[in-house]
C-alpha cells in the first residue's frame, strides 16, 4: 500500500513539475497569458529601464523581441507562431496590415494620456481617426558625415554620394523602401514610384553607388559611424542624433531633392492576447514624464508636445531633429504600395545587395 502511495505522490509530482516546464516554455515563446505582455519592437528603441518600471507598476510581466525592418515584422505577424500583445510598425506598414486585418481597433476610453500627444501627429492619413496607432516616434531619412573626411562635400544633393573620393566610405541602412527611395529620389523622383522604368533606372543609378558602399548594415551602423570606421552613412534621424552624441564632429542632414518623413506608431496586433494590459502599456509610454526619458535615451524625436517641453532645449530646440512643419513639408511619407510592389521593392533591393558580393 506504502509502495502505491509512493508511486502516487511521485507521478503527481512529476506531472506538476512538467506542466510548469510547459508553462516556462511557453512565456518564453512569447505566449501572453494574463499577467504577461510580449512586445515586439525595433532593436534600439526603447529604455530598458521604463520596461523594469513599467513591470513594477502594473505587475505584469514584459517579455520582449526585437525586429531591424517593418518587412520581417509583418511576415512574423502575419505568420502567427508568436501572439504579440504591442508592435511598433511605420505608417505604410500599419496600412498594409489593416488592409490585411493584422490590427485591433483601440479603446481610447483607456488611453488618458493621449491628450499629451501633438495635435500635428495626430489624424495622419494611415489611420485618419488613430483607431488602430499611437504615435510613437517621427523622424527623417538623411545622411549622416564626417566633414573632415568628406572634402568640400555637405550633401545638399543626393548625388553628391556618388563622388569618387567616397570609395568605399559609405554605411547603408538595411532598408528596402530606404536604399530603392533614395535612389529614386537622387533621379527627382517620388519615392512611393511604382513605373518599373524609373525602378530599373534607380537600381541602375544605385549600382553604379556600390564602389563606395563600405557596407549595409542594422543597428551597428551608429556605432561604426561614431568610431569614424566610415565617413558617410544613410539613417534614420534618432540613429543620426545619437551617433552624434557620441561624436560630436559629425553632421547630420537631409539633401534638397527631399527624403522620406515617417512615424513609427504603437499598434495592439489581432492576435494579441494581453489587450487590457496593452492598452496599459501604451498609455504608461503616452506619459509625459516616460515618453521625455525614452527620446532622450534612444535619440528619436517624440511626438509628445508635454514630454517635449520637460527636455532639455539642446534636444527640442535642434532643428535637425525637429524640424519645423514647413521643412517637413518637402518630405515624402511611404506610401502603402500593396504587397506585389512591396515584394518588388524587395527583390530590387536584394538584386542590388546582390551586386555588390
Ligand atoms: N533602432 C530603431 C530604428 C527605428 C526606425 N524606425 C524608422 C522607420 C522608418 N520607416
Amino acid at each position: 500500500m506504502k509502495q502505491l502511495v509512493r508511486t502516487f505522490l511521485l507521478v503527481v509530482i512529476a506531472a506538476l513539475g512538467m506542466m510548469y516546464a510547459a508553462k516556462m516554455l511557453n512565456s518564453s515563446a512569447g505566449y501572453s497569458s494574463g499577467n504577461t505582455l510580449t512586445i515586439y519592437n525595433w532593436g534600439d528603441y526603447i529604455d530598458p529601464d521604463l520596461i523594469k518600471q513599467f513591470e513594477q507598476e502594473s505587475g505584469i510581466k514584459v517579455i520582449y523581441q526585437t525586429f531591424d525592418s517593418n518587412e520581417a515584422m509583418m511576415t512574423k505577424i502575419s505568420q502567427g507562431g508568436t501572439a504579440f500583445d504591442i508592435s511598433i510598425p511605420s505608417e505604410y506598414a500599419i496600412s498594409k496590415m489593416k488592409e490585411e486585418n493584422l490590427l485591433q481597433k483601440l479603446d481610447h476610453s483607456k488611453l488618458p494620456n493621449l491628450q499629451y500627444i501633438d495635435p500635428r501627429f495626430m489624424h495622419l492619413s494611415f489611420d485618419p481617426d488613430n483607431a488602430y496607432s499611437i504615435p510613437y516616434f517621427w523622424g527623417t531619412l538623411g545622411i549622416v558625415y564626417h566633414p573632415d573626411l568628406v572634402g568640400d562635400l555637405t550633401f545638399e544633393s543626393w548625388d553628391e554620394l556618388w563622388s569618387e573620393q567616397l570609395r568605399n566610405q559609405i554605411l547603408l541602412v538595411d532598408g528596402a523602401r530606404e536604399v530603392i527611395g533614395m535612389g529614386l529620389n537622387s533621379l527627382g523622383y517620388s519615392l512611393n514610384d511604382t513605373n518599373e522604368e524609373h525602378l530599373q533606372e534607380a537600381v541602375k543609378k544605385l549600382t553604379k553607388l556600390t564602389p563606395n558602399v563600405k557596407a549595409i548594415v542594422g543597428d551597428e551602423i551608429k556605432m561604426l559611424l561614431a568610431n569614424e570606421e566610415a565617413a558617410v552613412g544613410l539613417v534614420w534621424s534618432g540613429d543620426a542624433s545619437e551617433i552624434m552624441d557620441e561624436n560630436d564632429v559629425l553632421e547630420y542632414t537631409v539633401p534638397e531633392e527631399g527624403s522620406n518623413l515617417w512615424f513609427d506608431n504603437m499598434v495592439i496586433p489581432a492576435s494579441a492576447r494581453n489587450v487590457e494590459g496593452a492598452h496599459q502599456f501604451i498609455n504608461f509610454m503616452l506619459d509625459p514624464e516616460v515618453a521625455a526619458q525614452n527620446a532622450e535615451y534612444v535619440g528619436y524625436s517624440t511626438p509628445n508636445k508635454a514630454a517635449l517641453e520637460l527636455l532639455p532645449e539642446d534636444i527640442s530646440g535642434d532643428e535637425r531633429f525637429y524640424p519645423d512643419e514647413e521643412l517637413t513639408a518637402r518630405l515624402e511619407v511611404y506610401n502603402n504600395l500593396g504587397a506585389k510592389m512591396l515584394s518588388h521593392y524587395n527583390e530590387l533591393f536584394l538584386q542590388f545587395k546582390m551586386h555588390r558580393k
